[in-house]
């Protein structure tokens, strides 16, 4: 069976990680578990793009070699998706040397194609984003992208014939029109591409660190064209990666990228895959931007928001939830602390806690702790429906629509808990309080499953108060398969109800 292969962008070296990052690679993550949990095989992918003068440059400010800083700065990366539990199967770095052996094989075989030409190239570069850019993009003499100064240069290079895929690229795009994601981001490229494209400058004689081209070694090979070839090193390509077979993992069927570096993933990147005769990735999906408190994120504001930071403070699992329950994936959204606390307050203490909390004392106190069985849910009741459109919403990556389906599972739960009021029944009531129970316990068995994607550590500790032996990431494809027919599988476990502390402690505002 083919792998789902899903990757983030690799992320620049130049800077240790923020919420940006840290974003993409949650997203991700949420959807390899979401696809394991529903018994697919994964190949997730995440890693660091390491090289051109901008790498090189923070390196010399850092007082180090350019390899030296891109190990010690990839392993900051490595540390953090470790923090957040990200379940990367690989982490790849394009100054690896299996990296370099299929950049400098691609390159060669697309000159050998004359997909790849020498020439000449003059233009407006912007050294900060190593980015040449046409008289009609540049504003003012200024870069399009970063407002910064531009320099008139002029250098021999080699030249990707991108101009010969506009019309490739365009057919793909209409027989395809799910590759373009999502689709009001589609227009934008569709247009970019029928404007005209003009060959890309695929090589740089000023740059140093990079990888070299073996027939012309006074050339580097273009950090964009480098970095995209990541996503075929990865997968094996040129039995690049031993023990891995390319057409298990290859094409990828998503690239999640942020807005801002879609057009190189949807232009550049198919139109190189078509040189080498490769399928194409199903899909490039690209979401948008945080700000933090209304202002771009930047780090002479000093605004940066750490991860580590807001796990140290919330929990890891409450940060994950908060990111892709604040704004809809593919828009712009504005990261506040006000908020993450107030979503932490009301829906993960107040609502999910506080059922679990209420379900288990009174399954401790009624019922020394042992569950009711729950195969008659009136809550679960229509649970493959809701899975029907729980699955739908993953496929479009809508993981703020999962969630409100969840939420409102637990809503309802709630309400039924409080109608019901359990804790008004004596011992006289016991098959009432039965059912009661058992129906509370059942759902918050699904809704651990359910959640498990998002929030991983405290689902788990749901499980184990729950009393389950094993835990949601080996059991929970049973049970989504059980619920997928429309049954609450039998309780397993001979183990009993644990009472145990809050799952999320309810915390305190902030003074603004
Ligand atoms: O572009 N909001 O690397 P990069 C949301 N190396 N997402 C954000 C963000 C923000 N404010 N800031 C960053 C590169 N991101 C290239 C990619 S791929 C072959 C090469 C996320 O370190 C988002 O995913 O600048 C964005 O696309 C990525 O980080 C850019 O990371």
């Amino acid at each position: 069976m083919k792998k789902f292969y899903i990757t983030t962008p690799l992320y620049y070296v130049n800077d240790v990680p923020h919420i940006g990052h840290a974003y993409t690679t949650i997203a991700a993550d949420v959807v390899a578990r979401w696809r394991r949990l529903n018994g697919q095989p994964v190949f997730f992918l995440t890693g660091t793009d390491e090289h051109g003068s901008k790498i090189s440059d923070a390196a010399a400010k850092a007082g180090e070699t350019p390899q030296a800083f891109v190990n010690r700065v990839a392993g900051e990366f490595k540390k953090l998706w470790v923090t957040l539990n990200i379940s990367n199967d690989d982490f790849i770095q394009t100054t690896q040397e299996r990296h370099k052996k299929v950049v400098q094989a691609v390159f060669e075989k697309l000159k050998a194609s004359d997909d790849i030409y020498k020439g000449t190239y003059e233009g407006w570069y912007c050294v900060p984003d190593e980015t040449y850019f046409s008289e009609s993009e540049i504003v003012a003499g200024n870069c399009p992208v970063c407002g910064r100064p531009l320099q008139k240069l002029r250098e021999e290079s080699y030249f990707f014939r991108l101009s010969k895929y506009e019309q490739p690229l365009l057919a793909h795009y209409a027989a395809h029109p799910e590759f373009l994601s999502p689709t009001l981001r589609a227009n934008e490229i569709m247009n970019f591409v029928k404007s005209g494209l003009k060959d890309l400058s695929a090589t740089r004689t000023r740059v140093s660190w990079g990888i070299q081209v073996p027939s012309d070694p006074s050339h580097v090979v273009y950090v964009w064209v480098d970095a995209l070839l990541n996503y075929i090193t990865a997968a094996g390509y040129g039995a690049s990666a031993p023990g891995m077979r390319f057409d298990e993992v290859w094409p990828a069927d998503i690239h999640l990228v942020g807005k801002e570096i879609f057009r190189f993933h949807t232009v550049i990147w198919p139109a190189m895959l078509m040189a080498l005769g490769l399928p194409l990735p199903r899909r490039v999906f690209a979401h948008g931007w945080w700000t933090v408190d209304g202002a771009k994120m930047s780090k002479s504001v000093g605004n940066v928001v750490d991860p580590a930071k807001m796990c140290a403070e919330y929990g890891v699992d409450a940060f994950r939830y908060f990111l892709l329950r604040e704004v809809p994936f593919g828009a712009d959204g504005d990261f506040s602390e006000k908020s993450l606390l107030g979503r932490y307050n009301s829906e993960l203490a107040n609502n999910l806690g506080n059922l679990l909390q209420r379900t288990c004392t009174l399954l401790v106190k009624n019922f020394d702790g042992s569950l009711p069985p729950a195969s008659q849910s009136r809550m679960l009741g229509d649970a493959s429906r809701l899975l029907a459109r729980i699955e739908k919403a993953y496929d479009g990556l809508a993981f703020g629509e999962v969630l409100e389906e969840i939420i409102g599972l637990m809503v309802k739960t709630n309400q039924y808990i409080d109608e019901m009021a359990p804790w008004k029944l004596g011992p006289d009531d016991k098959d009432k309080l039965a059912v009661i129970l058992g129906e509370c316990a059942g759902v918050l068995r699904a809704l651990a499953v359910l959640l498990w994607p998002f929030m991983p550590t405290k689902t788990e500790e749901m499980w184990r108060r729950l009393g389950e032996a094993g835990s949601v990431e080996k059991d929970g494809s049973l049970w989504l398969n059980s619920l997928k027919a429309g049954r609450i599988p039998d309780v397993a476990s001979e183990q009993k109800v644990q009472k145990g502390d809050p799952l999320f402690m309810r915390k305190s505002g902030k003074s603004q």
